[in-house]
């Protein structure tokens, strides 16, 4: 019955262990995840548009195909989260649904443009970078094949972040139309990067009830703290800066201080009106409409199997 059901599953939270999915879970937590997955497997493939923009245009044939073997990684998570989050239940189709009907969410970072290749760096370094900060603990999420998807994703995640570093590096340490550019992209995306740890604590709806499930580890304001004070001296060694002037160490603190970010424009950009939110989503449906040969293909292929395994 439900009661023994709950309390066996309130048991496994409280020791710490794993919700599997063919354990019992109350709807709430089924529905929590499957909207956490699902928009991160959503970020994921939105996430590709950005930096393929640049692949026709990176300025040598190494970094091509770095950049090449990145975007593929992200489309590789994007299907890894997928299916994690059909073990909830939800089928892949009504995921993709509510993606291209504007229902669902995504990180509001890919809403904005990659207009220079030193965006490549500053999304491999800042985006990646916020990424790994945010999905390390979640490779101790309460959901079994969520934190296990997690660990290869931020395995691959730490190399995109590497090579962001080094793109940046490179540009700071060339001629100063090339540091320019480095420190442009880097003005640009700071702000943003910071905002996909999500609103401050005081305005997340969903933490109390993910904390306590053991989905999310640290609060939104926590993780944005840990990644300011890693990039610091990551900036620093770049020979960059970061866009804020309030950014400044607390001794008191033990962390840096810094800015209050737009949250005016966080809220506007994940209500669709960021600078590319209509594109993003018309580049997504176009997408899914050409590979709509490639599902028939396959799915007639199947059927054939499966009638030649009876035959
Ligand atoms: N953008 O109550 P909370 C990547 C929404 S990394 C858009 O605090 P929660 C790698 C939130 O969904 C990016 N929406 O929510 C890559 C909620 O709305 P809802 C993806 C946001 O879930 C790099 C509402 O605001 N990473 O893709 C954002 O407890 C380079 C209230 O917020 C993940 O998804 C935002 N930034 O905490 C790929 C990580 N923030 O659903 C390509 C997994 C919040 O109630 C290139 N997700 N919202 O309608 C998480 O850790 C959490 O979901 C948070 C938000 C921390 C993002």
């Amino acid at each position: 019955d439900t009661e023994a059901a709950q309390a066996s599953f309130d048991a496994i939270i409280e020791q710490d262990s794993r919700i599997e999915p063919r354990d019992w879970m109350p709807e709430g937590y089924r529905k929590t995840l499957t909207r956490q997955i699902s928009q991160h497997a959503h970020s994921e493939i939105i996430g590709m548009q950005p930096e393929a923009n640049w692949i026709t245009r990176a300025p040598s044939l190494k970094r091509k195909a770095i950049l090449m073997a990145k975007v593929q990684d992200e489309a590789g998570h994007g299907l890894y989260l997928y299916s994690a989050a059909e073990t909830l239940g939800t089928p892949r189709d009504v995921m993709f649904e509510q993606l291209m009907s504007g229902k669902a969410k995504y990180s509001s970072i890919f809403n904005y443009p990659a207009r220079s290749w030193g965006d490549m760096g500053a999304i491999g370094w800042l985006v990646d970078g916020a990424a790994i900060c945010n999905q390390v603990p979640l490779c101790r999420a309460s959901y079994g094949p969520y934190g296990r998807a997690m660990v290869r994703i931020c395995k691959e995640e730490s190399f995109h972040q590497r090579q962001g570093w080094e793109i940046l590096y490179e540009l700071s340490h060339g001629t100063p139309e090339q540091k320019q550019m480095a420190q442009d992209s880097v003005n640009r995306f700071y702000g943003p990067a910071l905002q996909m740890f999500g609103p401050p604590d005081d305005e997340s709806p969903n933490s109390q009830q993910s904390t306590a499930w053991n989905i999310k580890r640290f609060s939104n304001d926590v993780l944005r703290q840990r990644f300011v004070d890693m990039i610091v001296p990551q900036a620093e060694a770049l020979g960059l800066t970061l866009p804020d002037p309030d950014l400044k160490w607390n001794e008191e603190r033990g962390h840096y201080d810094f800015g209050e970010l737009d949250w005016d424009e966080f809220f506007g950009v994940i209500k669709g009106n960021g600078p590319c939110n209509a594109q993003r989503l018309e580049r997504r449906i176009e997408a899914h409409e050409n590979g709509a040969w490639v599902r028939e293909a396959a799915a007639a292929y199947a059927r054939k199997q499966a009638e030649a395994a009876e035959a």
